[in-house]
This record gives structure tokens, C-alpha cells and sequence, in this order.
């Protein structure tokens, strides 16, 4: 039990109360008390914390606590429930408290909605306004109805969480915003945004100010672009911004040295914390936002970065994609003491050498192959491999014998005019039985093949599978080309024995896309370690339709990484001949 669901607790019984119309007054302190509780320091076991207090009786000394509530904490943190809470919700419907979340709806509208409409969540709450049953209650009226109904929507809009090829350019932005002012020394985007998640739930900016600067003008640019402004306190601010839409922001601004431990606090996850601080706990170390200390006399370490951090852990740097709680801390551990095979060696973006899936007008790009291959080499690759469209993905102009003939001239001489490697390829379409666009006499003549589904996604398990199973063993396909389909918020992934597709991968040596369209990231983070476990290789591609596209390689790299890829493991990243003799 922590300070701050003790706090989350109070709050609850708070708003119980006054659901249930109570006097203000008893309401009041228990809000009282949670703030007093959150206000303690985070870690349970810190000296004066929240175990030391109940052990030795002293949690009245807090101001705002009372012997009231003194009690029922220390009933919490002893037994882990609350009678006296379980009293309050015994005759009220589970969802009760989410009904008083809706604008429009207050405690006493809310009760009676619950007493006379049987309302018992959100979507009981959402029925009945379609059914115009709450103009029918006394003191309710047409009107009312009109609000509560828009109230559930913007409730809906601000709940639900966004996919990361929105939050992250959001988040990027705005950090941007805050980087340029003067007293900023340092800022980086944290939570769930910084690990890759591949939805976010809100965004995280952590912000370090220069030694004597004034925190004032840093909270006040970040809120004056709010849609919204939800609270702000002396160092931390939460918004709603425009784009996406109703999106929460928070924003923390820590002091000259804390830097490094905020941003890894925020960044998280709650679940890689809570392993980190009960190991934390063993070395007699506590963790919070603002500093690793020793338990013994409450005196700090300095940390100046994340490594330094996890060092004082005696750890080995665990990098932010990895912090799920997966395993990693074990083996960070294991690494720091010279033991197991430590953790995976995650590709960066300077290990890739080689531009894979690029369409150009020979297909559906919107340029030449010239212009992306001037774009990978300004992206500093070495080697690029084009791979135009087959006739079944449904693109007028697309890739036919012939034309793959045509096109061979024209990348010979721009790779002469251009400086750097062109390979040949083609992305061909898997068709319905599971043969390929192309003959294998085609095939056989190309350096890269990548096959990919672009036709009937809806086939049932069995019979994708075995479609996919008989294109994933023609002997000169090397890539399989966004396996699952998916479309991140728009397109389920398409279904199929994924787990017997990727060992057949792994024992073909067809590598699996990690596909950096940041719509698709295909396949995910989660597919992406099981293909680890299985010894699959793995293709960075970046699937680019314009020369701008290069750049979902940092798409692509997060989502690998977050899916513990290793660097040698993946396919382009090595020089163009060592890529081609993987296969031979
Ligand atoms: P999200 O926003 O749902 O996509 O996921 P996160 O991981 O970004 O979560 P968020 O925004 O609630 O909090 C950001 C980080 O701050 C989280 O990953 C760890 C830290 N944090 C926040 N609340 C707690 C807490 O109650 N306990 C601990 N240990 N850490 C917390
Ligand atoms: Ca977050
Ligand atoms: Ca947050
Ligand atoms: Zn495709």
C-alpha cells in the first residue's frame, strides 16, 4: 500500500459521500486527508513515511489527519481493505462514480438516475438518453438531456487512448515549444510515449530548469496553448490540447540535478518500478521522482544520467522500450555481475545500413528512383533496395517481367549517378492460394523479394495460414512483407496461426518486417519478441511511398527495439553483399 492509494482511497469515500448527499463538512476531510497523503513521500518506506507512521501510531501528527481517518488507514494498510468503504458501496451500482464524472450530471442528479432509472454505468447512462427517458424525470427536462448526452461524448473523447503515430508528433511538438524558452536546461518526453507503447494514454514532458530560473514563465507557456487547462500546481500542470483531440498533457518541472530521476520515474513503467524499488529496497536504497537515497540516514546519490542510475542499482542500463517488466530487470542484473547472456543488444538507428521496401513511380511512390535513392544517402545508408508493386496489389503502374527488365537500366545508372548501392527487388503479392504474382523464373533473377497480403484479408485462420505458410516457403522470398495487416486504430490484424507461421520463418531464414509505416508498425513490439524466442530474422523497413518516408526507420527502430530485436538479427543492418549472402 502506497501514499497515494491511500490518498486514492480517501478520495473514493469523498466522493461516496457525497453521491450519497452527506454533510459537506465530513466530506471535506477525508479530501482533506488524501491531499495530506499525497503529500507524504511516495515510497511507503521512506524514514517518517507512511509504514514508519502506522507502526509506531503517529499518522495524526500529519496535519489534515484526524482520528477518523487515522483508523481506517491504518485498517488499510494493515489488512489491504476497508470495511467501512465495502458499507458505502453496498447499495449503489459499480459504475456509480463513473455517472458523476459526466459533465452535466452532479451527485444528486446522479443518485436519482441510479434510484429511479436503474442507471448503473455509462452505458446504461447512454441508453437512456437515447431513449429520451430522462426528460420524463421530474426537474430533468429535455434540456438536460441534451447535455448529459454531449457530456458522455467528450467523456469518451477524453478517455480513450491514441495511437502513437499521433501522440508522438504531439508530444515532440510541444516539447519543442518548451525547449525554446530561456530558462530551460533540459526536456524529454517520458511515459508510456518514450517506451513505444503503440498507444498512449496520455503525454508525459518532464522539464529541467537552468540553475536560479523562475518556473513561473515555463508553466505558463505550457498552458496557454491548452484547449483545456485541468489543474496546475507550484511545479507540475496537466492540459487538454487541440491535436489530438482533448489529448492530456502533463507537464513536471524539476530543479537543476534531478533531472535524470524524474525522467525515469516518468517514464516507467509502474510495473518495471515496482520490481525496481523492492530490489532497490534489498541494496538499502529508496526510490523516488526526485532522488535514489539511503534508507538508513535518508542522504542522497548523485545521479546524472539514466546509466548512472541504474548503476547505483547495480545494473546494467536497461534501455526505456525495454522497461515492461518483461524479464529485462533480471538480466540487467545477471549483465551487471557478469553472468547469463544479459540483456538483447536492441538496434540503434546507426546499426542500419540498408533502406529496405522503397516504392517509387514505377508503382504507387510519388518518386523517382533517383530522388529515394538521393534521400537514403542523405540519410546516411549505404545501400537502398527498390521494390515496386505487383499487378494483384491493385497500383496502375505496377511491376510485370518486362518492366522489372526496364527498370533494372535505369537503377544501374543511378547507381552510378548517385553513389550508392541499388538493389533489385519487387514487393510481390501473395494470391489466393498462396502462389505469388510473379513466376519463379522472375523471382529467381530480383536481390530482394518481399511477399506481402494485400487481398483477402478475411479468410478464415486455417486457410490464411496455409495460404501464407505455402508463399513464406517459396525459395526466393527473403522478407515477409506487414505479416499481420494491421492498421493501428483502423484495421484488426488479420487472422492467423501467427506462432507456426514465424517458426516457419526462423527455419526458412525469411525475415519478418518490422514495418515502419507509423499506421502499420507490423509487426508489433509484442510479435516481435516471440519471433525472438523463435530465432526468426527480422527486416527494418521503412515501406516508403515518397522520399520523405525514409525516415519511418525511427518508426520502425522504436517498435523493434520495444520488441527486444537484436541488432544481429536483423537483416539490413550490414553492408549490401554480407545482407545478400544471408540467403545463399
Ligand atoms: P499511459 O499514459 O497510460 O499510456 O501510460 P504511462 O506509463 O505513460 O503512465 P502515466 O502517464 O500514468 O505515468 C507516467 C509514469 O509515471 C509511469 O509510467 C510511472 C510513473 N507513475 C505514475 N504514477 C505512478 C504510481 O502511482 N506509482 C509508480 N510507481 N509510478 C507512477
Ligand atoms: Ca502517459
Ligand atoms: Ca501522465
Ligand atoms: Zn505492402
Amino acid at each position: 500500500m502506497t501514499p497515494k492509494e491511500v490518498a486514492q482511497t480517501l478520495r473514493e469515500i469523498a466522493q461516496l459521500l457525497l453521491l450519497k448527499g452527506e454533510n459537506t463538512f465530513r466530506v471535506r476531510a477525508y479530501e482533506t486527508g488524501a491531499e495530506a497523503f499525497e503529500a507524504l513521500s511516495p515510497d511507503p518506506m521512506a524514514p517518517g513515511g507512511l509504514l514508519e507512521r502506522v507502526r509506531t501510531g503517529t499518522l495524526t501528527d500529519i496535519s489534515g489527519v484526524g482520528k477518523g481517518i487515522a483508523e481506517k488507514v491504518e485498517e488499510l494498510v494493515k489488512t489491504g481493505t476497508l470495511k467501512y468503504l465495502d458499507e458505502l458501496w453496498t447499495d449503489l451500482p459499480r459504475g456509480a462514480l463513473d455517472l458523476v464524472r459526466v459533465q452535466g450530471v452532479g451527485p444528486k442528479k446522479a443518485l436519482r438516475l441510479i434510484r429511479e432509472l436503474d442507471v448503473g454505468n455509462l452505458e446504461d447512462l447512454e441508453r437512456v438518453v437515447r431513449e429520451g427517458k430522462i426528460r420524463e424525470l421530474k426537474g430533468f427536462g429535455e434540456k438536460s438531456e441534451k447535455q448529459i448526452g454531449e457530456g458522455i461524448a467528450r467523456l469518451k473523447s477524453t478517455s480513450v487512448r491514441r495511437p502513437l503515430w499521433q501522440t508522438r508528433p504531439a508530444a515532440q511538438k510541444l516539447l519543442a515549444k518548451i525547449l525554446a524558452l530561456p530558462g530551460v536546461h533540459a526536456g524529454a518526453v517520458a511515459g508510456s510515449v518514450r517506451r513505444f507503447a503503440e498507444t498512449n494514454g496520455d503525454l508525459d514532458l518532464i522539464v529541467e530548469l537552468k540553475e536560479g530560473a523562475q518556473v513561473e514563465p515555463v508553466m505558463d507557456a505550457f498552458c496557454e496553448g491548452a484547449k483545456e487547462l485541468i489543474g496546475r500546481g507550484g511545479t507540475k500542470a496537466s492540459i487538454r490540447i487541440a491535436e489530438p483531440e482533448n489529448l492530456q498533457a502533463d507537464l513536471r518541472v524539476v530543479s537543476a540535478g534531478q533531472f535524470a530521476t524524474a525522467l525515469h520515474h516518468f517514464t516507467g513503467s509502474k510495473q518495471h518500478h515496482v520490481k525496481l524499488r523492492a530490489h532497490a529496497r534489498q541494496l538499502g536504497l529508496t526510490l523516488s521522482e526526485y532522488a535514489v537515497a539511503r534508507l538508513e540516514d535518508g542522504s542522497r546519490l548523485s545521479i546524472a544520467d539514466e546509466t548512472e542510475f541504474y548503476a547505483a542499482l547495480q545494473m546494467a542500463y536497461i534501455a526505456p522500450e525495454l522497461r515492461e517488466d518483461h524479464g529485462e530487470i533480471e538480466l540487467s542484473l545477471a549483465q551487471a555481475r557478469g553472468e547469463g547472456p544479459g540483456l538483447p543488444q536492441v538496434i540503434e538507428r546507426k546499426d542500419v545500413r540498408g533502406l529496405l521496401h522503397v516504392h517509387t513511380k514505377w508503382s504507387d511512390g510519388a518518386h523517382t528512383i533517383e530522388d529515394m535513392a538521393r534521400a537514403a544517402k542523405a540519410a546516411g545508408l549505404s545501400w537502398l533496395a527498390i521494390t515496386d508493386h505487383t499487378v494483384a496489389a491493385g497500383t496502375n503502374p505496377h511491376m510485370t517481367a518486362e518492366r522489372l527488365g526496364e527498370q533494372a537500366k535505369e537503377i544501374a545508372a543511378v547507381q552510378q549517378a548517385v553513389g550508392i548501392r541499388v538493389l533489385r527487388g519487387v514487393e510481390v503479392d501473395i494470391l489466393k492460394d498462396g502462389s505469388l504474382d510473379l513466376p519463379d523464373e522472375v523471382l529467381k533473377t530480383l536481390d530482394v523479394v518481399i511477399a506481402s497480403l494485400h487481398t483477402r484479408h478475411g479468410l478464415d485462420e486455417a486457410a490464411q495460414t496455409e495460404r501464407l505458410a505455402k508463399a513464406l516457403s517459396n525459395p526466393h522470398v527473403k522478407i515477409w512483407g506487414h505479416p499481420t495487416g494491421r492498421l493501428l486504430g483502423s484495421r484488426e490484424p488479420t487472422s492467423m496461426r501467427m506462432e507456426e507461421l514465424l517458426a516457419l520463418c526462423a527455419k526458412t531464414g525469411v525475415a519478418v518486417e518490422c514495418n515502419g509505416t507509423p499506421e502499420r508498425l507490423d509487426l508489433s513490439a509484442e510479435w516481435l519478441r516471440h519471433a525472438r524466442t523463435v530465432g526468426a530474422r527480422v527486416s527494418i523497413s521503412v515501406d516508403a511511398h515518397a522520399k520523405e518516408q525514409v525516415e519511418n526507420l525511427d518508426w520502425a527502430i522504436g517498435t523493434a527495439r520495444r520488441g527486444w530485436t537484436d541488432r544481429e538479427r536483423v537483416v539490413n543492418a550490414r553492408e549490401a553483399d554480407e545482407f545478400l549472402k544471408l540467403w545463399q
